[in-house]
């Protein structure tokens, strides 16, 4: 018996690491969505295998059937297919190739969610999933890591941790918590305050739950096979045996937090970097650089990350919050390369303002971007948004400009 549980983790971890890209593989059907990445350019990656087709659809359908394509390449001059193991979701190490096409999956967001300890997945259990009928609400159930329905199409969803919106991968309807419930929505119920509202984002948050707006999703009464998933009360923690696992994702925000006082904000910074130099008391990756629920008080927390800019061009980044916030951007990958951004002062005035801050960028290159917090006493929360050059509205910083420290 004990044996068998240890095989089936094992088989967990070996498909968290062949998976990262947005192909799925099941043992009943494959699902990928292919994206230009590039035009005239192609990973500096040899290609694992090369054939001959006049069909670019041909050289996106052999490389969903088999492991370990992860993106291709096309020329559609030498009709000519190149399977590569390499993809956005491993680095940003690409060449110029004139007459070549590379097409990728999108950076990795397909994902079943998990509890913490893996041994059940929150799914669709209507009779045909993929297909629930013209409800306007279904409910979302944790069944046993081995049913069925946590290992079919149906256990998967597309998290856009930029959005903050989770969809069902199958089915196309969209998590929304509903009269205490988490349930499984049309794409219309998603409007008025749910796109408006910056806080009403699903985010995988420094506790490991699964957070919307100071609430999390829950197994209501306990883990159990077909328990139903809730929502706790605004800014109310779940119990512990309700963290998430989301398979498949790399979240890119490193998070480290540590418990002390800081009074003087004047050299707030020596004082931060000095009191850190010894560690950190808890070390998690979360989608963002967000801070909420509620952490407590006088605590400190850096959090780390590479910035990929989309875009070239002068970008305006904005910080929202309580207490204290500073934020910087390097001139390149290495953390010494680092340099001022922005400062969200620790005065009650400003608590509902933002602290903004600029900084050219290009779009080939990779930043490190740090961010550092201190809470003394009160409310505690931190939003981390920017504009992009030529844009107007603001998007929270995450995973789609983000990857973790090497
Ligand atoms: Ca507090
Ligand atoms: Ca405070």
């Amino acid at each position: 018996m004990k044996r068998a549980r240890i095989f089936s983790l094992l088989m967990v971890l070996k498909i968290h690491l062949i998976n990262a890209h947005n192909i799925l593989r099941l043992a009943d059907q494959r699902s990928a969505k292919f994206l230009l990445r590039h035009d005239g350019k192609v990973p500096n990656r040899e290609p694992y295998i090369e054939f001959k087709t006049d069909s670019v659809e041909v050289c996106m359908d052999r490389c969903v059937a088999g492991a370990p394509c992860k993106s291709i390449n096309y020329n559609s001059t030498l009709q000519t297919c190149q399977h590569i193991d390499y993809d956005i979701n491993d680095g940003k190490d690409y060449g110029t190739k004139p007459g070549w096409q590379h097409y990728d999956t999108g950076k990795t967001q397909l994902t079943r969610i998990l509890d913490g300890t893996q041994n059940y997945c929150v799914t669709n259990t209507e009779s045909d999933p993929c297909n629930p009928g013209s409800g306007s609400y279904y409910y979302l159930r944790y069944k046993p890591i081995t049913d069925a329905s946590c290992t079919g199409i149906e256990a998967y969803y597309e998290f856009d941790e930029t959005l903050g919106t989770i969809k069902h991968h199958c089915s196309g309807l969209f998590l929304i918590k509903y009269i205490g419930y988490v349930t499984l929505q049309p794409e219309s119920s998603l409007s008025g305050s749910l796109l408006t509202d910056e806080l009403n984002r699903w985010r995988k948050n420094s506790y490991n739950f699964l957070d919307h707006h100071h609430s999390a999703l829950y197994p209501y009464n306990g883990l159990s096979d077909g328990t139903w998933t809730r929502y706790t009360s605004y800014n109310v923690l779940p119990g512990a045996g309700s963290t998430i696992v989301l398979d498949r994702i790399v979240h890119p925000v490193k998070f480290e937090m540590m418990h002390t006082t800081i009074s003087n904000f004047d050299n707030f910074e020596s004082e931060f970097r000095s009191r850190f130099a010894n560690g950190y008391q808890k070390t998690v990756y979360q989608s963002d650089f967000n801070i909420y629920p509620s952490m407590g008080d006088t605590y400190a927390v850096r959090m780390q990350a590479l910035f990929s800019p989309d875009v070239t061009g002068t970008y305006s980044f904005w910080l929202r919050g309580d207490d204290y916030a500073l934020l910087f951007i390097g001139e390149d990958e290495a953390p010494a390369s680092r340099q001022f951004v922005a400062k969200r002062p620790n005065n009650y005035a400003y608590y509902h303002t933002d602290a903004k801050g600029e900084k050219f960028l290009e779009k080939e290159k990779l930043y490190y971007i740090e961010l550092l917090f201190y809470e003394h006493f009160g409310g505690d929360w931190l939003i981390c948004s920017m504009i992009r050059p030529g844009d107007v509205d603001r998007i929270i910083v995450s995973s789609d400009h983000l990857y973790p420290l090497p």
